[in-house]
């Protein structure tokens, strides 16, 4: 038995084993020290790539909007998949009394290519009986899921929180949740995630990538949509059936989300001006939270873990947050003046609630710009008490998740920046 050579071997590879196992070591690394987040040195959404200052609301319109909506395509993103050319929706059912005859549930259905009969899209609508159209309505994807008769418990997890939760614990929350919204005279509507991108790095493309064109496995190209992309296409395709039906009020159609559909929200409502407001909940990096800081997930990690989300480009990126042409506060700023609601959790240091905080406040000299307000503080506000404004912002007590507090928190700004505002689509 010779096994000197596999010594020698281990000998010779051992400075590259130490550099790997070092390397790893810094990877797993997280930082959670405010003191070590980084002088973070944003780029002024209101500064044109060719040095002019944009001192007005055309300019912001006609040039700087449009630079910045190019980077976040080309650089984060994706170039978002075209409205399809035709489009059928069909409603597979309808329950007039759903929810204990409180509600209309209808589910409906999206074919973008007859020639295959390709289902792009499946959605569930909930409409208040008790009162007249036609209805604002929020819409998110899994955001309402619990709402289904038969709710997932890893999806009930994420809107509550808590960690070990019961099917019939998950199934009260809701009924709770939906009783709430339904009361309060909105209607909401939930996406089903499956049928437009498979939340899955080898899967993802097989839904609405494929129905498009897409024939082969793989990343996202440089430019080309990742999946968070994808879903929010799906959002903007909801709002076109909003649009055919007449009980719903499609001028003030909120788009909500948590977590990674966050992102998702703010990303659809960003490429789509119709959507009447944003609602972004616990979103993190790719989402409300500022890129170039170091605090909870990163570009390196968002990128490794979930390389499916995003287009190519934003992995180049990793650990080169500096380089990066844009951040998230002009991702915000590109939802001016529409209402805007950022919500943070103490204890969801992953998402870096700081850094979602300083990203509302660095879009708000858009808001301005746009005789919009923004959150009316300049430092982040202590948790549990929320500032309202055109862009509104809170800071819960509590974990990653979207509970009752929260959705007390967005009926009021609803009603008061949405349903009851005559002038919110006003530009
Ligand atoms: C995490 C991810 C976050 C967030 C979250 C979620 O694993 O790192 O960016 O999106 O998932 O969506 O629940």
């Amino acid at each position: 038995m010779n096994r000197r050579p596999q010594f020698q071997q281990l000998v010779f590879l051992a400075p590259l084993i130490a550099v790997i196992t070092l390397g790893t070591a810094r990877a797993a690394e997280v930082n959670y020290d405010e003191t070590r987040a980084g002088v973070v040195s944003l780029p002024d959404p209101l500064k044109m790539e060719d040095g002019r200052s944009v001192t007005n609301a055309a300019m912001w319109r006609q040039l700087r909007r449009p630079e910045i909506l190019r980077l976040f395509q080309t650089q984060v993103y994706g170039r978002p998949l075209p409205r399809p050319v035709a489009q059928s929706f069909r409603v597979v059912a309808e329950d007039r009394s759903a929810l204990s005859g409180r509600a209309t549930r209808r589910d409906v259905e999206l074919d973008i290519t007859a020639a295959t009969n390709g289902t792009a899209l499946k959605f569930t609508l909930f409409l208040p009986n008790h009162r007249p159209g036609p209805i604002p309505v929020f819409v998110g994807i899994h955001v309402f899921d619990t709402t289904h008769p038969h709710p997932q418990p890893a999806r009930a997890r994420q809107l509550t929180g808590a960690p070990k939760i019961t099917m019939e614990e998950s199934a009260r929350i809701a009924r709770a949740t939906a009783d709430l919204i339904l009361s309060r005279g909105y209607g909401l509507a939930s996406l089903n995630v499956e049928s437009l991108a498979p939340d899955s790095g080898t899967n993802y493309w097989r839904g609405v990538a494929q129905l498009c064109g897409r024939t082969l496995p793989g990343s996202p190209g440089d430019e080309e949509t990742g999946a968070l992309g994808i879903w929010a296409w799906g959002l903007s395709r909801a709002l076109d059936y909003f649009e055919s039906s007449p009980e719903v009020d499609a001028r003030r159609v909120i788009a909500i989300g948590h977590s990674r559909m966050g992102k998702t929200a703010l990303w659809a409502a960003a490429n789509d001006e119709r959507f009447a407001a944003v609602i972004s909940n616990n979103s993190g990096c790719g989402g409300a939270a500022l890129s170039k800081r170091n605090y909870g997930e990163t570009v390196g990690r968002i990128t490794s873990s979930f390389p499916h989300w995003f287009c190519g480009n934003f992995s180049k990126y990793a650990g080169h947050e500096d380089r990066l042409p844009v951040d998230q506060h002009e991702l915000l700023a590109l939802i001016a003046p529409r209402p805007l609601y950022v919500a943070s959790a103490v204890e969801d240091r992953w998402a870096d609630p700081r850094g979602e905080f300083l990203a509302a406040l660095n879009a708000e000299p858009v808001y301005r710009l746009l005789n919009a307000g923004g959150p009316g503080v300049s430092v982040q506000p202590p948790p549990d008490q929320p500032v309202t404004g055109s862009i509104s912002y809170h800071l819960r007590h509590g974990q990653h998740a979207l509970t009752e507090y929260d959705w007390e928190q967005y009926l009021a700004f609803a009603d008061r920046y949405v349903a009851n505002a005559e002038n919110h689509r006003q530009r």
